[in-house]
């Protein structure tokens, strides 16, 4: 009997950090329509092309269904269906037997992006296992911020579009295509409607150019020197906030001396951008009140990330924007169960001195694997072999700095497990392949434990096909079999209400609810100090020596060397359509993007004998890739961007669906890595191109 459509309000997932507010409308377990939720927390209304494309995730004919078992050799691309007792199994033995011949600390435990609670029962898992080394793409997102704001002032400063702003520095950030961590777009055009002002600073004329009142188009890779410059324009000409400077930070007249050289003709020669922008730009941001810094992902893309990071915080702590309504605040969090207990680190205190990072000696604080180290350990044993890896939602291959070195990294493991919703060429060389259950279909709970202040409800709304199960079950599974039971539940839903039961709700309770915010509450530090050492903004780092890093913010010049054979700059950025390298095979996305596409100015094309649409060979020191030629004057004649993600899911299982001829990683290396995070240099890569010829 059909029983007419049912609509469930929940909250987006997975196709970016998710966000939106939804209306989901159900018909006989099938999702038959989606619409942006007007009364949504983030969204009020809005949602995106991915978004209304996301259901149909979960209705591809291709989708993974069953526990797969490699039955040719590694990468062959041929499989045995076997039931779900026995990939269990098959998993706990596995790495039972790695943990009794090489420690806890020989398995990994991976994660892409994190995309809700099953990132945090992952690190559950490792820690009740006794396993140090959970591994994750953090190195080249939100580490690096988090970790340098907590270092600077105590806490992880996020803009705060919920209150109004008089200017919105959109610092390496599209937020009308990324959205990043639930900041959605739409709350910034309200405030740009009713007056709030613009800078972009982007390599390229992203959409919200047309609103700025200064576009500083830098070099890819250079924002370091750009964020030195701006301070030292703002403490020569004494912009900043006396009273803030005076009472709240320490180490300013070092900083001041720090920075008198990087005045904006000098930086103009590293950044090509125009000294009077960047004045102009200084100028507008520190007499703006309140003004925010949106700051992005690329920012993190650089050995240098930590110095250029350290700068803009201090740039948001001299300007007096630091947890004030409007500027880059201190989220409160809503009261749920503390991130530590969730992941019982209880269980493993020994963790910060035995993962491998610890033994390059990055910042102390960062407690996931750069990806970069964790392959030096499958390849060469330093500091300590690990033969064997537990991966959830990531696909490696494409998403890792130096993709070939993923690859040889993945082949030597010696027993390799992937939970994915779909075949990719990293789960595509696995031992064993599960078949998660996604969005929509099973209770979740977003944006916990990313710093912003709120919890969105995800209620299921369908059941999954087949033999799918939610990774938290999975993990829940692994969990009862590799470990003590105790730490574990028949239900593995009852790790939703262990989250939440300090708030007094229970998960049906919160849905009800829809979300949970933490109160607004702003500049706590009048109270309390700044949660740093000496109880201030901490401009120069008063423990520098003892955490091995420098006390004030460094400028390393350019990324990397000019060298003649590589003259134009490449960088990449996110697809408005695609989650990095997921999704390709989503029909109404790809329809949209069929292509990798690399953007060129229409002179460089000329130059090059380059065509719209051609096939177009790129290539770096580290290795060539083809895209194709998208001719726009959005990005500078010197400056080429390129496609990150793209791999061919329509193409040969035994090609690993040709994951060399368009994936961006190709052509970047992990030979330089930043000493704080392990971060490798993916901007501002030197670079030549041509026009392929068949
Ligand atoms: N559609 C979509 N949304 C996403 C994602 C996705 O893959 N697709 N990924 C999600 C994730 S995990 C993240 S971390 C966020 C990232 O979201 P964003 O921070 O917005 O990241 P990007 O798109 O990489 O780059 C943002 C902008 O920086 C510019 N840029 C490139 N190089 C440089 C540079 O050297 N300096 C400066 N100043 N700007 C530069 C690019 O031109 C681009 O316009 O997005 C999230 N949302
Ligand atoms: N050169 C370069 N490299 C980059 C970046 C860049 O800008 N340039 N960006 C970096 C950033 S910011 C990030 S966050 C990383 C992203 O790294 P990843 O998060 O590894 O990226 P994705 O390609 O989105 O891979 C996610 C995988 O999860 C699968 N998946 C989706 N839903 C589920 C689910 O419910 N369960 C399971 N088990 N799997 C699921 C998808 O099918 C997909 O294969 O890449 C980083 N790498
Ligand atoms: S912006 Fe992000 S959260 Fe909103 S609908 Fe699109 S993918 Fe979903
Ligand atoms: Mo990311």
């Amino acid at each position: 009997m059909r029983g007419g459509i049912r609509w469930v309000k929940t909250h987006c997932a997975r196709m970016d950090h998710g966000g939106c507010s939804l209306l989901v409308g159900v018909e006989d377990n099938k999702i038959i329509s989606v619409k942006g939720d007007p009364d949504g927390f983030l969204n009020k209304g809005y949602v995106c092309a991915k978004g209304l494309a996301s259901p149909e995730r979960l209705t591809h004919p291709d989708r993974l269904r069953y526990p797969l078992r490699r039955a040719g050799r590694k990468g062959e691309g041929k499989w045995e269906r076997i039931s779900w007792p026995d990939a269990i199994d098959e998993i706990a033995k596995n790495l039972k037997a790695v943990k009794e011949n090489y420690g806890a600390k020989g398995i990994a435990f991976c994660q892409g992006m994190p995309k809700g609670m099953e990132h945090f029962v992952l690190i559950r898992l490792a820690n009740c296992f006794g396993a140090p080394n959970v591994v994750s793409v953090q190195d080249v997102c939100h580490a690096p911020r988090e970790i340098t704001g907590i270092h600077t002032c105590g806490f992880y400063p996020v803009t705060d579009f919920h209150h109004r702003s008089q200017l919105v520095v959109l610092w390496a950030s599209n937020i009308t295509s990324t959205n990043e961590e639930g900041e959605i777009h739409s709350l910034l055009i309200e405030q740009i409607k009713k007056g709030t002002e613009l800078i972009v600073i982007d390599p390229r004329r992203v959409d919200l150019v047309k609103e700025a009142r200064v576009w500083l188009q830098l070099r890819p890779g250079t924002d370091n020197a750009l964020a030195l410059s701006f301070l030292n324009v703002i403490t020569g000409e004494k912009l900043y906030d006396k009273d803030f400077v005076e009472n709240w930070t320490y180490g300013f007249t070092d900083l001041v001396r720090h920075v008198r050289d990087f005045t904006p003709e000098r930086v103009a020669e590293i950044t090509r951008v125009n000294p009077d922008l960047i004045r102009k730009a200084a100028r507008l941001y520190a007499r703006s009140h309140p003004a925010a810094i949106q700051w992005g992902n690329p920012l993190e893309h650089t050995i240098n990330a930590f110095h250029t990071l350290r700068a803009i915080v201090c740039l948001m702590a001299i300007c007096g924007n630091l947890d004030v309504p409007g500027g880059n605040i201190q989220a409160n969090e809503p009261n749920v169960l503390g991130l530590g207990k969730f992941v019982r680190s209880d269980l493993l205190p020994s963790k910060r001195n035995e993962m491998i990072h610890a033994h390059h000696r990055t910042i102390p604080r960062l407690m996931t694997v750069p990806p970069a180290m964790f392959r030096q350990a499958v390849l060469k044993g330093n500091p300590y072999p690990v033969k064997a890896a537990y991966m959830q939602c990531t696909n490696p291959l494409l998403v890792y700095a130096d993709s070939r070195q993923t690859y040889e990294a993945l082949m030597k493991l010696e027993f390799l497990a992937v939970s994915d919703i779909f075949m990719t060429p990293t789960a595509a060389v696995a031992d064993i392949v599960l078949p998660a259950a996604t969005h929509f279909e099973f209770n979740d709970i977003g944006h916990y434990g990313l710093g912003h202040g709120y919890l969105l409800a995800r209620p299921k709304v369908v059941d999954p096909p087949d033999e799918c199960w939610p990774d938290v079950k999975i993990l829940s599974e692994l969990g009862k079999v590799l470990t003590e039971k105790e730490y574990w539940y028949d239900d593995y839903n009852q790790l939703l209400e262990e989250v939440l039961q300090p708030s007094g709700l229970s998960y049906r309770e919160f849905t009800e609810r829809g979300y949970l915010k933490g109160p607004d509450r702003f500049k706590k530090y009048v109270s309390n100090g700044f949660r740093t050492p000496t109880g201030k903004v901490e401009l120069k780092l008063s423990q520098a020596e003892k955490l091995n890093l420098s006390p004030l913010p460094q400028s390393a010049g350019l990324p990397e060397e000019d060298d003649p054979h590589y003259p134009l700059v490449l960088t990449s950025s996110k697809s408005r359509y695609y989650l990095h390298s997921s999704y390709r095979w989503i029909e109404t996305l790809r329809e949209k993007r069929p292509h990798p596409r690399i953007e060129i100015h229409p002179e460089t094309a000329l130059k090059y004998q380059i065509r719209q649409g051609d096939a177009v060979t790129i290539e770096t020191k580290s290795g060539k890739i083809t895209q194709n030629a998208h001719l726009t004057d959005r990005v500078d004649p010197g400056v080429l961007n390129a496609s990150h993600g793209w791999w061919f899911p329509e193409s040969e299982a035994t090609s690993l669906y040709e994951w060399e001829q368009s994936n961006f990683n190709i052509l970047t290396s992990t030979k330089k890595l930043g000493k704080e995070f392990g971060t490798p240099n993916l901007k501002g890569v030197g670079c030549t191109i041509r026009r392929n010829i068949y």
